[in-house]
Parts: C-alpha cells; structure tokens; sequence
C-alpha cells in the first residue's frame, strides 16, 4: 500500500492501481481524457476523510481541538505545510493536506463546543452544503439557478409566516451572516424614508439618527459606519440588569435627538442578545416606534429560533409588528454556516432600494418570469446558494424537529443554571433563569473565595476566566467563551445551539472548568 509519510491511506492505493506508471497529479482528474476512475478513487478516499471527521465530532473521547499557535501551523507540523507550491502536490499529498486541514481544525460539531452561537454538525445540513459546493451555481438569476431560487421564496414565505406576517407581506433574501442582514435594514429603513439618497447620497439628507440597546450586535454601529450615517449617530439605549432595553429610555433618547435638530428614523430591538441571550420588549418598543413613525428592525439572529417552538416563542412577542427582521437559521436551528435571513415587511422595497439593472445579467426580454431574478435586490452581484441545507433540513425534520431541537437546547441551558445554583465555587452573573440557551457566570477558585466583594477581587477574578480557557484550549476537550460586559470582569458564557449536547456534556464542562481552575493563583497587585 502505498504511504504518503509513513501514514497509510487507503484507497490512494486504487489510484496507483489505475495509474501504474506514475503517482497521479490533479491533471489526472475530470476532465482529462479517461478521468473519472481516478476522480472517483480521490473523491472516495476525500469522502472517507470527511466521514471519518464527521464521525470522530460526535466522540467524546475525542478532542475539541488540537491547538497550534500561530507560528507553528505557519511553520508546518509533521509535514504538514501552508506554503503554495510552484509544482503541482500528488494527490496523495493533496488528501494528506485534507485531512491534517481537519486535525488542526476545531471541531463545532463536538458535544463539548459551547464557544459559538453557531455549533453543531447537522448530517443533511451537511449533505446539503456538499450538494450545493457540487452544484456550484450563483443565486442571481432563475436561469442558473431555477430550483434554488424557488427554494429561497418558499423558504423565506415560510420564515415570514413563523414571524406572523400576513400573506400580502413580506419578501427578503439570504445573505451572508447576521452582520449583513442588519446591514440591509439600516439601508432599507433609509432608503424607505429617503429614496432619493441613492442617486445623491448623504448629502442629501439631514443628520439621520438610529437606535439600538447597549447590550445589541455590534453590527447596528458598523452598518452606520459603512453607510455614511457614522457610529456616533447610533444612540446606544440603556439595558435593563438583564441586558433588555428600557422602553422608556429609548423614547427620551428619540425626543433628545428631535430636540437637537436630529431626524430619528430607526429602531434596532434585539431578539436573543449575543451574551446574556436577552430578548428586549418588542411591543412597548414597536409602540413607540409607531408613535414616532421609526422604522423597527429586529435582530433575532440569536433569538429567531425560539419562534420554532410553541414553549419558547412567546419571548419573541411582537415580532409581527416589526418592518424588518434578521433570523440566522445557522445559529439556534443548527444549520451549516452560513445561512442568514433578512426579512422585510415591505414587498419590493429590496428592488427598488438596490437595483441596478445591469444589462448583461437582468435582461427584461427573458423568456421566462424574470420577476424570479432575484439579483438585482441584493446589494451582492454573485451570491452563494445557502438555502439548499436549510431546506433539505426541514424536509428532513419537519417543523417539528426544530421545535424539539430548540426546545432540548433550552433545556440543557435550564440544567446549566440548575447545577451552578447548587455549586459554591461558581457564581452566576444573574439569579434568573435563562431566557435563551445563554448561561453566564464566574468560576471562583479556592484563593479568592473567601475575597470581600471590591476592585482587588475584582481584578483577580478578571484574570481568572482567560486562564482557564487558556488551559482548556491547550488540552482541547471542551470549549467555552468569555467576555466582560459593562461592570461585570471577565464571565464566562455557555450557549447551547448543538442538539448533541446531552447534560453529561455540561456537568463534564464544569468539572473540567473546576478542575483546571482550582490550582489557579492570581498575584495580588502589590506582588506585581
Ligand atoms: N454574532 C455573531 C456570533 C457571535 C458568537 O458566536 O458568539
């Protein structure tokens, strides 16, 4: 059997076979002349690769990561090396890169990975994404895309329906992460209160004002930033303990800004805020929004999930009355990266905000329905087909099947805040019970148990967080993020959107976190 440095790889041998006189090259595959026995042996080997990965993502006994710095996956470990070569690799090397492309990857899909809003390895969302990579086509126009173009209208008709929409209502896109769908409401919102911004641009306009909560996707002020409005033009509402907006605060930050000659015209509310999982109110903020005729916009990347279930859904309460909302089925719906929607109450406001018109791709004189052309809404020339998984997902689940996902989700949240109730080396940042699958909280190790309350704890436990991860990442059995928030050092925040995740993971990761913190010791500032 033929050995790629002295690591054995099966079938490689069926391409010597084939190819006797020479170890094969790329140019052996399709679509040389007699290919398609040698691209079958690499995709067969490449497809062993894959559901070998695949397989080892759900094993417990195997690691989450296995992590380089830097500078050593620059350098090459065992052979394995990023420099591009000036002659072709064989494609024994080429499966060999594959495969150590993995090893030193992170492996999302692992029951221990609570690093991401996004985790989990769906088997058909996965499925779906190879099909869609085979297929290779660009959503712009029907004619090469006919199926999934369809697909993303019947999708996007369904995720409206769930939100509440009435049928006359309603269109959207996919697009490529929450941070663009939040993009496309700010851009909407002000194209639907000044159209004439795209022919003359800012200057055009008045000094344009929008809002969002302190505990929002940083998204809100990077979509001012990249529109011409300017971050310092997002008012940053202030958070109840729990991360919610206060409606109230939000309606005297709207009459300031009047006052000062500003011209108010959107409202960003959160649905599932990205570290305490909070869902702002959105009926008291659409009221006000109403009454001063602001566009609402919400962000329910995080939160969208929820309206898949009957139990959780009512946290999304209001939801309906928004103008424009972003759901990110990559998140809490498990759905292979990316898959992003922004959803829009106003029929054909996408087109007139964005369209161009380019003669050489949107020709009017098509022989088919052209309104099915969906580029030119976009603010994207090519764009990735990310509708496939979602759909081949919820013909494999049916509504049903997320409803139950999303609802075990939450569960292993609620056992998350159970367990660290009971246990006196953890402390939570909050005493309520989760909203969303978010559990946030300090680990407290032996040397500063019995601190005051005050800046020098403080300070230490600051410390504590990243050390632990930092041990947790080099030994690579589980993951776990952490951030400081407003007044709250360094926490760490648990989220649950991977159905493998069964409560045996999340007692394993408090002992583990338990463990490698225990023997931390934090130097008191005036050893420093
Ligand atoms: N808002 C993007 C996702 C952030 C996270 O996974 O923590």
């Amino acid at each position: 059997m033929l050995t790629v440095r002295n690591q054995p790889l099966g079938s490689i041998a069926t391409i010597e076979k084939i190819c006797p006189e020479r170890v094969p090259l790329c140019l052996d595959l399709l679509p040389a002349l007699s290919g398609e026995d040698t691209t079958k042996s690499f995709f067969q080997e490449l497809v062993n690769i894959l559901l070998s990965y695949v397989c080892k993502s759900f094993r417990r006994s195997s690691k989450v990561l296995d992590f380089h710095h830097p500078h050593q996956l620059r350098e090459g470990l065992e052979g394995f090396s990023l420099e591009l070569p000036d002659q072709p690799e064989n494609l024994e090397q080429l499966l060999v890169d594959c495969r150590d492309t993995l090893k030193y990857g992170v492996k999302t899909g692992h029951p221990r990975f609570f690093n991401q809003l996004s985790s989990g390895l769906d088997v058909i969302g996965l499925a779906g994404e190879w099909l869609t990579s085979t297929a290779n086509t660009n959503m712009f126009t029907y004619e090469v895309s006919p199926v999934f173009i369809l697909m993303e209208e019947i999708l996007l008709k369904k995720m409206q329906e769930i939100v509440g929409w009435s049928e006359e209502e309603g269109d959207g896109v996919f697009c490529p992460g929450g941070t663009m769908s939040n993009l496309y409401s700010v851009l909407l919102a002000r194209y639907h209160f000044f159209p004439e911004v795209k022919t003359k641009g800012m200057t055009a306009l008045p000094r344009l004002i929008l809002f969002t909560s302190a505990h929002s996707h940083y998204s809100v002020k990077k979509s001012a930033a990249v529109l011409g409005i300017g971050s310092e033009n997002v008012v940053v509402v202030k958070c109840n303990d729990w991360g919610k907006m206060i409606p109230a605060e939000l309606e005297s930050s709207i009459i300031t800004a009047k006052d000062q000659g500003c011209v108010p015209f959107y409202v960003n509310a959160t649905a599932g805020t990205t570290v305490y999982g909070a869902f702002d109110p959105l009926n008291a903020i659409a009221d006000i929004c109403e009454s001063h005729g602001l566009w609402l916009h919400v962000d329910a990347a995080w939160g969208g999930g929820l309206l898949m279930s009957n139990l959780h859904r009512v946290k999304l309460q209001g939801i309906e009355r928004a103008w424009s909302v972003t759901w990110n089925p990559h998140k809490m719906m498990g759905a292979p990266l990316q898959c992003s929607a922004i959803l829009v109450k106003k029929r054909g406001l996408l087109k007139d905000c964005n369209q161009m018109c380019a003669e050489y791709l949107f020709q009017t004189d098509k022989h088919y329905d052209t309104s099915y052309d969906t580029g030119d809404k976009t603010i994207q020339c090519g764009r990735h087909v990310d509708v496939f998984k979602l759909w081949l997902m919820w013909k494999a689940k049916g509504s049903e099947g997320f409803e139950s996902q999303v609802n075990k989700c939450l569960e292993n949240a609620e056992h998350l805040f159970d367990k660290l109730k009971q246990r006196p080396d953890f402390e939570l940042v909050f005493k309520s019970k989760p909203e969303h699958s978010n559990v946030c909280f300090w680990y407290i190790p032996p040397s500063l148990r019995n601190m005051s309350p005050g800046p020098e704890r403080n300070r230490r436990l600051h410390e504590v967080a990243p050390k632990i991860k930092a041990k947790m990442m080099e030994q690579g059995m589980a993951m776990i993020g952490y951030q400081p928030l407003g007044d709250k050092v360094n926490f760490f925040r648990c989220v649950f959107s991977n159905p493998a995740t069964q409560t045996e993971d999340v007692d394993y990761l408090l002992e583990e976190i338990a463990s490698l913190g225990h023997d931390i010791c934090i130097r008191a500032e005036t050893d420093l």
